[in-house]
């Protein structure tokens, strides 16, 4: 398989967006990394750095200590509040306007496609605005102020469910759980609907969400790979960018369609 330089944009990847009817945009963590969200391969830093993230990112780790779980979650959600979505989610979001439909699908749990103004977003591991009870499941409103910063090792006690007095849990799809039903369901729709998938800053590791480019792939659509290195979806992908996506999606998207204005910064 050639290898593409960095940042070099095949035109026919470009005509390929003009050309499509329906557009998925999947994206992972490296999506959000230029907005200064570790991915989570490199989530935990500082006082995190002696923890694994997909350890923490589990119902067993919340049951055994739901102080930790809770402060990592707090401060991953301090993190989004205080970042802006960048160019890439910017340009995202500008692409609505020039195609006749698109699908945004993201494995990601921040806000910032939202922020960005893509609409309908489908969210295949939640949120961290969407905490709920772990007893009940009953969702619990969390003030959008910035949480205090958990002291030390940064647990910080979860809130208590209004309704049933049960711990406040994190509204994401932890390891072991199973994805939502509707969200999985409209995600594997619009893979099997779609001309053209755009798969921007996701390793490809977890399932099921990796397996959605092959899905797209089958049906008959063409694959545009974002990423700054190799990963397990190369081989599926039609093309793949090797760069930043801040800096190549408007690129990729202005050979598409010229007058696309993606000057408003976020
Ligand atoms: C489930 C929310 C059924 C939490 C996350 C086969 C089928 C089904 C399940 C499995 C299976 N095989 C294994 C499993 C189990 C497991 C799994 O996939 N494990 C992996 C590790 C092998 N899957 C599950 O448990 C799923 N559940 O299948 O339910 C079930 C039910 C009961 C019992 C068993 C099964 C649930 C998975 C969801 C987990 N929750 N997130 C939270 O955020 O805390 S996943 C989490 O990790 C992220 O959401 C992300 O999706 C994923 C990977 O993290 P990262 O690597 O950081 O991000 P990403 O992959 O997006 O990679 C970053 C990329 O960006 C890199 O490639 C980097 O190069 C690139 N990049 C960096 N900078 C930039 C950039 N790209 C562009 N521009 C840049 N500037
Ligand atoms: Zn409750």
């Amino acid at each position: 398989m050639k290898l593409n330089p960095p940042n070099f944009i095949d035109p026919a990847a470009a005509t390929a967006l003009q050309h499509a009817s329906h557009v998925v945009v999947f994206t992972g963590a490296g999506v959000s990394s230029e907005s200064g969200i570790p991915t989570f391969r490199d989530a935990l830093t500082g006082l995190w750095e002696r923890f694994d993230a997909a350890s923490l990112a589990t119902p067993a780790a919340y049951r055994k200590d739901k102080d930790l779980v809770w402060g990592w979650y707090e401060w991953r959600r301090m993190q989004v509040l205080r970042a802006l979505p960048n160019p890439a989610h910017i340009a995202i979001a500008a692409l609505a306007q020039f195609v006749p439909k698109l699908t945004v699908v993201t494995q990601n749990v921040d806000d910032l496609h939202e922020r960005a103004g893509s609409t309908n977003v489908v969210h295949l591991h939640g949120s961290l605005h969407t905490p709920r009870c772990f007893a009940c499941g009953r969702p619990h409103h969390l003030d959008q102020e910035i949480p205090r910063e958990p002291e030390g090792g940064r647990r910080l006690r979860p809130p208590n469910c209004d309704h049933c007095g049960g711990s406040i849990r994190p509204g994401v799809v932890w390891f072991g759980e199973s994805l939502p039903t509707q969200e999985l369901n409209s995600a594997f729709t619009a893979a099997k609907q779609c001309d053209v998938m755009l798969v921007v800053g996701t390793s490809g590791l977890v399932q099921p969400a990796a397996g959605l480019p092959a899905r797209a792939k089958n049906a008959g659509a063409s694959l545009i790979q974002i990423n700054p290195v190799k990963t397990d979806l190369d081989g599926e992908c039609t093309w793949t960018l090797y760069g930043q996506a801040g800096t190549l999606l408007p690129k990729l998207l202005n050979m598409a369609f010229p007058n696309m204005d993606l000057t408003r910064v976020a």
